[in-house]
């Protein structure tokens, strides 16, 4: 019989890959998404295109038990992959109220409305290395304490708990995939690796002069989204529920991600990299780096794309649509991005 998965979140970076991984399975593709992205389909669905033909879309808001427990009574889900969160750290020091209502609410309505209506459906939740936050032990395991350094951190060790209290209270088929930073073309030009591989391809085609960002010694653990999303499947395939951490196991600073971006382009980065303390953080995290050797043994996880692979993809593509005629097919906001306008 075909598998109905349902994922809030679709239209991200995370949410398109998995529903393409989950199409190609042969699953049958729900996803949650905000009404108001259904009325703007060519704005919104950018990441989903594509596939548009193929999902089934149904409007709800985190903000909404109502509209969530309606989504959910309405087809009988095998599984359910909780990725919609507010999920940029900067955004949560600016509005940590928000920040947590969506995520830790949202979160929670999910849970409920399963428990009640399909409680043998199999639920994932999008956990964070910066759960880990001021971490006690480098590198980052399963079974680390968490350190959160912002409201965003704190909301997912929030998710983190409901969903395994609802896996241990309850008995549902609930796991945490803690996720380090993954990366793509389509992530979000908010985030420093887009915002440096957009802006190196500016500054290639003479569209830009250079690129101001934050803290340059900042340490993550950074992979491919697409290799990512494979292991959330996976998770929700074994034969009892449990946590997993998804990293590559390598640690680069903000500062190898700029030499290695304009080296793409046979640029140094130090000509057009300039430090602005507007893109600090109150509280950041220094040093990410996680180890996935259970999700390696039990999982057989694999991770595929390297760091300077991931990079130079990005760039890439960048620089293909900047010097294509598709640079006006990119949004008014993305394009406010790509200038760096944003912290
Ligand atoms: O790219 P970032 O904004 O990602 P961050 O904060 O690590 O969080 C991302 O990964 C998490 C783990 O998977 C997710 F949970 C989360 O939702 C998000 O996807 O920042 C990375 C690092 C930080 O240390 C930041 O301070 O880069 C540093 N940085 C330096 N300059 C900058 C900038 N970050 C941004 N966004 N912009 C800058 O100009």
């Amino acid at each position: 019989m075909t598998k109905k998965a349902l994922i809030s979140g679709i239209t991200g970076q995370d949410g398109s890959y998995l529903a393409e991984h989950l199409l190609g399975l042969g699953y049958e593709v729900h996803g949650l998404v905000r009404r108001v992205a259904l009325e703007a389909p060519q704005k919104r669905f950018g990441r989903i295109s594509h596939l548009l033909d193929d999902l089934i879309l149904h409007p709800a808001s985190l903000e909404s038990y109502p509209s969530i427990f309606h989504v959910i009574s309405q087809h009988n889900f095998d599984e359910c992959y909780h990725l919609a969160a507010q999920s940029f750290v900067a955004e949560s020091f600016a509005d940590g109220f928000s920040t947590l209502n969506t995520n830790i609410n949202g979160t929670h309505y999910v849970l409920a409305a399963l428990r009640e209506l399909r409680p043998k459906c199999r639920f994932y939740f999008a956990g964070s290395s910066e759960m880990f936050g001021n971490a006690d032990e480098v590198p980052q395991k399963e079974t680390t304490s968490f350190q959160p350094r912002s409201p965003y951190g704190i909301s997912k060790v929030a998710g983190f708990h409901l969903t395994k209290n609802y896996r241990e209270a309850y008995g549902l088929f609930c796991v945490n995939g803690i996720l380090f930073n993954h990366e793509s073309p389509r992530r979000g030009f908010e985030f420093v690796t887009r915002k440096t591989t957009s802006a190196v391809a500016q500054i290639k085609l003479g569209l830009a002069s250079e690129l101001r960002i934050g803290n340059l010694e900042a340490k993550r653990d950074w992979g491919h989204a697409r290799d990512y999303v494979s292991a959330m499947h996976l998770m929700l395939q074994q034969e009892k529920p449990d946590d997993y951490v998804i990293a590559s196991g390598e640690t680069h600073s903000v500062r190898e991600l700029c030499e290695l971006a304009f080296g793409v382009v046979d640029l140094d980065y130090r000509d057009y990299v300039k430090v602005d303390e507007r893109y600090y953080r109150p509280a950041e995290v220094d040093l990410l780096v996680g180890d996935a050797a259970k999700a390696r043994k039990v999982l057989g996880w694999k991770l595929r794309v390297s760091f300077a692979e991931l990079i130079q993809e990005m760039v890439l593509s960048d620089l293909e649509a900047y010097s294509s005629t598709t640079v006006g097919a990119l949004s008014t906001a993305e394009a406010a991005g790509l200038s760096g306008a944003k912290p």
